[in-house]
C-alpha cells in the first residue's frame, strides 16, 4: 500500500511503516495521522507479529508540522484537542498493540517525533541520531507521552533538563542513559530493526504481548500489584500453544517452532 504521507510494507510475518514526507523531515500532519490509523489497523488485520516504525530520508520525524500551526493573530488554538484527536490515540495504540513495535531512529527525532519513537517497545537508534524535546523552543509542554516516558525512564533531573533546554540527546547517549534499547552504527539502523522484527515474527507473540503489558504496568503500579499482574499474565501465557511448544522443544533439544498463539 502506498499512500501520500506514509508507506506500509508487509513482510514475512511483520510489517514496516515508514513516515514519508522526507522533504519536511516527516513532520506529522492530520493526513499522516489518519493514514497511520489505517496502517495500524492493517497491521492487525494482516496478522502481523512485529512492526518497524521508521522515517524516510534523513530523519525519523521533526514532530508536528508547524506549517499547520500558523494561526491568525487573535485566534486561540486548542492544542489539547489536537493531542486528544491525534497524538494520544497514536501512542496509546502503539502501546496497546499486541506485538512488539520497534522504532528505527536515524537523524533527528524532534518534538512529538521523538516521543512517538520513545512510545515504541524497542528503540534502535543511530549513534549520531538526535532526540530533541523541541517543545521548549515553542513555549510548549512535551507531549505524545514524553513527560511520562522521560520522567519514568530517566528520572526527573534528566527529564527536566531535556525538556527545559531542548538540547539534543544522541542515540549513543540515549542508550547509555537507558532511554532506548540500543545505539548502532548510523548506516545499520534499519537493517538491525528489520532483523529484530523478523526474529520477533518467529517468536511467541502472545507471550510477547503479555510481557509488554506486564512491563507497562510496572511503570504505573507498586510491587504487590505487580506481583498480582505477573500471576494473572503468566497464567494466560501458560495456556498458550507456544508455551507448550517451548517446553517440548527444550526437552527434545531442538529449536522451538512458535505459532504466535
Ligand atoms: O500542535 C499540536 O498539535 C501540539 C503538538 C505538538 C507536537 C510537536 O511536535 S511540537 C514540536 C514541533 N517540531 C519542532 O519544533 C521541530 C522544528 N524543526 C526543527 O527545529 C529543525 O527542522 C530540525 C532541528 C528538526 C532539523 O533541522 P535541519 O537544519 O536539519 O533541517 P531544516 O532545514 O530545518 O528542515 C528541513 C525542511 O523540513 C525545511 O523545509 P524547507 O525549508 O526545506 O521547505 C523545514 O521547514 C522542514 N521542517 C522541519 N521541521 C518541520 C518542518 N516543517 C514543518 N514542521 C516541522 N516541525
Amino acid at each position: 500500500m502506498t499512500v501520500s504521507t506514509i508507506r506500509y510494507e508487509p513482510m514475512a510475518g511483520w510489517a514496516r511503516i515508514t513516515l514519508h514526507r522526507p522533504d519536511k523531515l516527516n513532520a506529522f500532519t492530520a493526513a499522516m495521522h489518519t493514514e497511520l490509523r489505517v496502517a495500524l489497523d492493517r497491521v492487525v488485520a494482516d496478522g502481523m507479529r512485529a512492526l518497524v516504525l521508521t522515517g524516510a530520508g534523513r530523519a525519523f520525524s521533526a514532530g508536528q508540522d508547524l506549517a499547520d500551526r500558523d494561526f491568525p493573530t487573535g485566534e486561540q488554538p486548542d492544542l489539547g484537542a489536537t493531542l486528544e484527536r491525534d497524538y494520544a490515540p497514536l501512542v496509546r495504540r502503539i502501546r496497546a498493540l499486541e506485538l512488539p513495535v520497534i522504532a528505527a531512529v536515524h537523524g533527528v527525532a524532534a518534538g512529538a517525533g521523538a516521543n512517538v519513537a520513545l512510545a515504541c517497545d524497542v528503540v534502535i537508534a543511530g549513534r549520531s541520531a538526535r532526540f530533541v524535546q523541541a517543545f521548549a523552543k515553542l513555549g510548549l509542554v512535551p507531549d505524545a507521552g514524553g513527560t511520562f516516558t522521560l520522567a519514568r525512564h530517566l528520572g526527573p533531573a534528566r527529564a527536566m533538563g531535556l525538556a527545559l533546554t531542548a538540547e539534543p540527546l544522541t542515540g549513543e547517549q540515549a542508550a547509555a542513559w537507558g532511554l532506548i534499547w540500543r545505539a548502532v552504527d548510523d548506516d545499520r539502523v534499519l537493517a538491525e530493526a528489520d532483523a529484530l522484527a523478523a526474529a520477533f515474527a518467529d517468536g511467541p507473540t502472545r507471550g510477547f504481548a503479555l510481557t509488554k503489558r506486564a512491563i507497562q504496568r510496572a511503570q504505573e503500579q507498586g510491587f504487590d500489584a505487580q506481583l498480582d499482574a505477573e500471576r494473572d499474565l503468566q497464567r494466560e501465557a501458560g495456556r498458550t500453544a507456544d508455551y507448550r511448544e517451548g517446553v517440548r522443544a527444550f526437552l527434545e533439544k531442538r529449536a522451538p517452532r512458535f505459532v504466535g498463539r
